[in-house]
């Protein structure tokens, strides 16, 4: 072969390699071999310059800076859309749309509206030529070597046949993901840290250095076709959509068609309960008639065109006061700063409160009390503090967040220990703030599920010190609970008795809660990093409650999901003495006062069967005299790597484990030609493991 031909096999064949694997996920080779004939190309460039072609996957890592982006035309300008934000200017919408067409019902193509930055990308014959900003829509700045550094954006386009000239518009964003990632390491290396996605686009986009663009976690998604020559395209947006994808360019598979104003809704609040879940920012929908003739005969006002629509989600970030900030004690004694805000409606949702997470974050954030300060509600996620308006600063009525030393509700020393973001209040039992936290995460629905016992009784209840440990709820009895006195509360309500029938109400709820699942039980105990999902682990892995308090290090590392940092909490937890008298007061049984509490076990997943133990889905058996441990400890430890130990020598049987004077066992391992491990070796090969 010679060396064009080759060359230019070694780019079409990384070039398509790249469209399988950033666009189709679905990787055709493995990535060696991507890399093998990577690095050919390069040596070909490298000997001769003269061979590089426009499309050669070598511009992705970014060619020469430059000192300024030149400007370009756009031949047909990049729009912008008319935007709506509520049900009735969506109807008003879809009936022009309609009456346009004699009152039919409307088929539209709808889809998310990316939150990044609008860029025309220029390709000849199907190799990319161009790549532009959108500019101010008519004049943009050519950015062709950053645009070359995306790796979702085709260097040439796919297929037998191409248009001859195609300048095709979509949105450049950074996913979260990536976003995150590149934020986290920024933090940890002191590099430039991003406010959100789109931000961090724009700045990556426009880097005169392609070098740096390259290094950005950017993505492409096409959505129009400005102009296109040499190809036959289909007659709606849906179909050209998928003429796009088909030619190698992302489109966004969120995309569909519907029908009607009742259609455009459904789609809307689909979108919307998505949107958390989605790895990329959206800030609405764009909603276009979809077929290609009616959108070409009702064309466009001056700015924009008239057969299509954004229609904007409620904004999830609104400036409001930081009127105050105070300080809330958690169950496990960290202290957070709340903010408390003039209420604002953001997010679909007025918000009054946000988090301010702990001192690093006031810090970072550089926030005063009297501040104007962004206020961010996504999805259903706790309202949080994103910024401060500098701007809007006036620093004589604004004052320093200052974090107490003491504990706002027992006057304990607040410690803050090396390597832990929380400060924590040391008061532990003494603290009501913990207690008050605590019963209320045990009575919670994913815990033991114990009704009516809301905020306003847990804390009338802990003020009176009827309970010094969850464990006392079960020891409350009707009249306890029903002379109990609830302070005024501040949704207005005034002090009263709780009352014999509430009462009543909550001892029944109470004497119900006692067979509770396992997984339960271990989640209401509010063991610090452990969730529900890690008390269900848990529950599954251990027969018993019992086995789970006497587990040993290795054991829960062995699990799925349970690193060094929840393990390591879970044994602190059950070594705190403490916690042991609670557990005992829990499940403790006998006289009408006992708890009784009767957590019940959950199937086992065959004995330690998780996936990345060491011996996991291996065989043991064991025959013979130990003499450094006895046996029940041998297969203890053998199932705590993962293994199955088994009474008899099959096929099936992995290797025998062979002390003194062996029997029977020993001899049909033989016979059947089964690994035989004598004692010694044993002992060295736990020792690797740690046990
Ligand atoms: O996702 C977007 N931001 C977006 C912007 C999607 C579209 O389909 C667009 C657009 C801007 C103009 N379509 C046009 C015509």
């Amino acid at each position: 072969m010679s060396d064009i031909k080759r060359y230019r096999d070694l780019v079409d064949t990384l070039n398509r390699w790249a469209v399988a694997y950033y666009n189709d996920d679905a990787p055709l080779v493995p990535d060696a071999e991507y890399d093998r004939l990577y690095r050919e190309l390069e040596v070909m460039e490298h000997n001769d310059p003269t061979l590089v072609a426009q499309d050669s996957p070598t511009h992705r890592v970014g060619g020469t800076a430059v000192t300024a982006f030149e400007s370009v035309e756009h031949s047909v300008p990049l729009m912008s859309m008319g935007d709506i934000f509520n049900d009735e200017e969506l109807h008003d919408f879809d009936r022009r749309m309609s009456e346009f067409q004699e009152g039919i019902q409307v088929e539209y193509c709808a889809e998310p509206k990316l939150d990044g930055l609008a860029v025309s990308l220029i390709y000849e014959n199907g190799v990319l030529v161009r790549g532009a900003t959108r500019g101010d829509g008519k004049v943009g700045e050519n950015i062709t070597a950053n645009v070359k550094t995306i790796k979702s954006i085709p260097l040439r386009l796919n297929g037998e046949t191409v248009p001859e000239y195609l300048d095709v518009r979509g949105e450049v964003f950074m996913p979260r993901s990536g976003f995150e990632r590149w934020n986290e390491n920024a933090r940890l290396k002191g590099g430039k840290v991003f406010a959100n996605p789109r931000n961090a686009a724009a700045g990556s986009l426009r880097q005169l250095d392609p070098a740096v663009t390259a290094r950005r976690p950017l993505t492409f998604n096409a959505y129009y076709i400005g102009e296109c020559r040499g190809y036959d395209l289909p007659d709606t947006q849906y179909a050209r959509l998928q003429a796009l994808k088909k030619l190698g360019l992302p489109v966004n598979p969120n995309v569909k068609v519907v029908n009607g104003a009742s259609g455009l809704d459904e789609f809307y609040k689909d979108l919307l309960s998505k949107r958390p879940a989605l790895d990329y920012d959206i800030d609405g929908t764009v909603l276009k008639v979809n077929s290609i003739k009616v959108q070409e005969a009702m064309g466009f006002t001056a700015k924009v065109p008239r057969w299509a629509i954004a229609y904007k989600f409620p904004p999830e970030e609104m400036m409001t006061k930081l009127l105050d900030v105070t300080f809330q004690v958690g169950r496990t004694g960290a202290v957070t700063p709340v903010a408390r805000l003039k209420p604002v409606y953001v997010g679909g949702a007025t918000v009054s409160n946000a988090t301010l997470h702990n001192e690093d974050e006031i810090k970072r954030l550089r926030v005063k009390i009297g501040d104007i300060v962004v206020v961010r509600r996504a999805g259903d996620v706790i309202p949080q503090i994103s910024g401060v308006v500098l701007e809007k600063r006036d620093a004589n009525s604004v004052k320093d967040i200052v974090f107490p030393q003491f504990c706002p509700e027992c006057g304990s020393k607040i410690e803050r220990l090396e390597g832990e973001a929380a400060a924590r209040c040391t008061g532990g039992l003494v603290c009501p703030a913990q207690l008050r936290e605590e019963i209320l995460h045990f009575v919670s629905r994913d815990a033991m599920d114990i009704e009516g016992f809301g905020s306003r009784i847990v804390e009338a209840l802990v003020g009176a010190k009827k309970v010094k440990s969850i464990a006392d709820l079960y020891l409350l009895t009707v009249e306890d609970l029903a002379s109990l006195v609830l302070d005024p509360g501040n949704d207005g309500k005034k002090a009263r008795l709780l009352g014999v029938v509430t009462a009543k109400k909550l001892r029944k709820a109470l004497d119900a809660s006692r067979s509770v699942p396992m997984n339960r039980f271990i989640y209401a105990l509010g063991i610090r990093e452990v969730g529900t999902s890690t008390a269900l682990t848990l529950a599954k892995n251990f027969k018993t409650f019992d086995d789970l308090m006497h587990a040993k290090l290795n054991q829960l590392l062995n699990l799925p999901d349970i690193g060094i940092v929840a393990a390591e909490h879970i044994l602190d937890f059950f070594a705190e003495k403490h916690n042991l008298e609670v557990i005992s007061a829990l499940l403790a049984k006998g006289d009408l006062f006992s708890a009784g509490i009767e957590p019940v076990p959950l199937p086992q997943i065959a004995e330690q069967q998780a996936e990345n133990a060491p011996l996991a889905g291996k065989t043991y058996v064991i025959t013979g005299t130990l003499s450094s441990m006895d046996r029940s400890a041998a297969k203890e430890k053998l199932q705590s790597l993962g293994a199955k130990v088994s009474g008899s020598v099959s096929k099936k049987t992995y290797a025998v484990i062979c002390g003194e004077a062996p029997g029977s066992k020993f001899t049909k391992a033989q016979e059947l030609g089964v690994k035989i491990i004598y004692e010694d070796e044993f002992v060295k090969a736990l020792a690797k493991f740690g046990v």
